[in-house]
């Protein structure tokens, strides 16, 4: 039985015999996809660029109405159950507060909810840092919306997924991976200003080159903290660099020349972390020309320059993610590498020449092993529409 026929039956099991579960119409079938970012990392908290796309990697679920104030949500892969009302939106700390999250920001906006049925299923694997759990609000929301009529945007969605996570689950995070998620075109990259919210699609143009991530299978506890330290790092030499240019918002409105002025000799760790943040928006500027100039060589040569500056300027790289990107840096089929979203751990992504692939996958699987003794797993991944109704 494929996935989509496995949450019907689950959600028919799980329904059809209650009395408010009102299962004589087939539920809602919701694909909400992960996403991969090309380059501009730490930047989206900045207010600087992002180049993301969502994936053929998604979170499935079925949601249908209630007539009473219930929450029923089944996390069918792990085989879980979450039951609540919505007279009570309290976190759980559970996986349950992303589905929670989102019925929390809908009734603060204002919007009268009934209560719903949900079962959900994925193939973003988990703890690859491929946001998963961006892709499950967005795929809550979006179905609620639909299912209540709520007239909502798709960018009140990104909107709302991100209060959830920023606000219920409290993780504070940037809006890129809901945004991506959400906004996705197939075969094309978005090239999001996260200041003004404005977005391109940038048609890829990678004929026999594939995008493929390595995933490290490591999660270092640490982060979340250092993310929120990256934050208040770039905050407080905002604050600083403020005293000489008192117009500036934040480190998209800095130069390297204002860092080299003022704050490289009073902090040099701030200087670091900041300078990292400047040129990383140069580079994902100079990276769109290279993709609109079909320079894929050049923008190969700008993710190490990401790298390089999320490992030792940045600081949130771990061994693992910088000896997968050295394993692939000499890798003549290999153009780019670099770790992909927040760091200490989650996936590279790797653009690899297609003929390459089968060598490239044993190369890697095994200097992987024998560098760190772990396994990794490849997924080379399509690049598809944002979150979707399949019915
Ligand atoms: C995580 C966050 F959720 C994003 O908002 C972004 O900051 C990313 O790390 C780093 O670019 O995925």
């Amino acid at each position: 039985m494929d996935l989509l026929n496995q949450l019907t039956a689950s959600y028919q099991n799980a329904f059809s015999a209650e009395p408010h579960g009102q299962t004589q119409d087939l539920p809602l079938l919701i694909c909400s996809p992960g996403r991969v970012n090309l380059i501009g990392e730490h930047t989206d908290y900045n207010e600087g660029f992002v180049l993301p796309a969502a994936i053929d990697k998604a979170i499935y679920l079925a949601i249908g109405p209630r007539s009473d104030n219930k929450l029923h949500f089944i996390a069918h892969d792990l085989n879980e159950t979450f039951q609540g009302s919505l007279d009570d939106l309290t976190p759980t700390q559970t996986w349950a507060d992303y589905l929670l999250g989102v019925v929390a920001q809908l009734r603060l906006t204002g919007h009268a909810l009934k209560g719903f049925n949900c079962v959900f299923s994925g193939t973003i694997p988990i703890g690859a840092g491929l946001s998963s759990s961006a892709a499950l609000e967005n795929g809550v929301g979006f179905g609620l919306n639909e299912l209540f009529g709520l007239g909502l945007e798709r960018l009140d969605l990104v909107k709302l997924s991100q209060r959830a996570e920023n606000e219920f689950v409290g993780a504070k995070v940037g809006i890129m991976d809901m945004f991506a998620s959400m906004m996705g075109k197939a075969n094309h990259v978005i090239k999001l200003d996260c200041r003004s919210l404005d977005f391109t699609y940038a048609p890829l143009q990678m004929e026999g080159i594939r995008i493929v991530l390595c995933d490290s299978r490591v999660k270092h506890s640490l982060v979340a903290s250092e993310y929120n330290t990256r934050r208040a790092e770039c905050e407080a030499g905002v604050r600083f660099l403020q005293t000489f240019y008192p117009d500036i918002k934040s480190l998209r409105d800095v130069t390297m020349d204002m860092l080299d002025q003022h704050l490289k000799s009073a902090d040099a760790h701030i200087y670091r972390r900041c300078a990292y943040v400047v040129q990383e928006n140069q580079r994902l500027l100079d990276g769109v020309a290279a993709l609109e100039a079909g320079d894929l060589a050049t923008f190969g040569q700008l993710m190490y320059g990401s790298h390089e500056g999320l490992s030792h300027w940045y600081e949130v790289s771990c061994p693992e993610l910088d000896i997968l990107v050295e394993i692939a840096r000499h890798h003549p089929g290999v153009l780019g590498a670099r770790m992909m979203g927040g760091g200490f751990g989650g996936c590279t992504i790797n653009l690899v020449r297609e003929e390459t692939l089968d060598d490239f996958t044993q190369l890697i699987t095994k200097q992987y092993k024998a560098q760190t003794g772990k396994d990794t797993y490849l997924h080379a991944c399509k690049i598809q529409d944002g979150t979707h109704l399949i019915n």
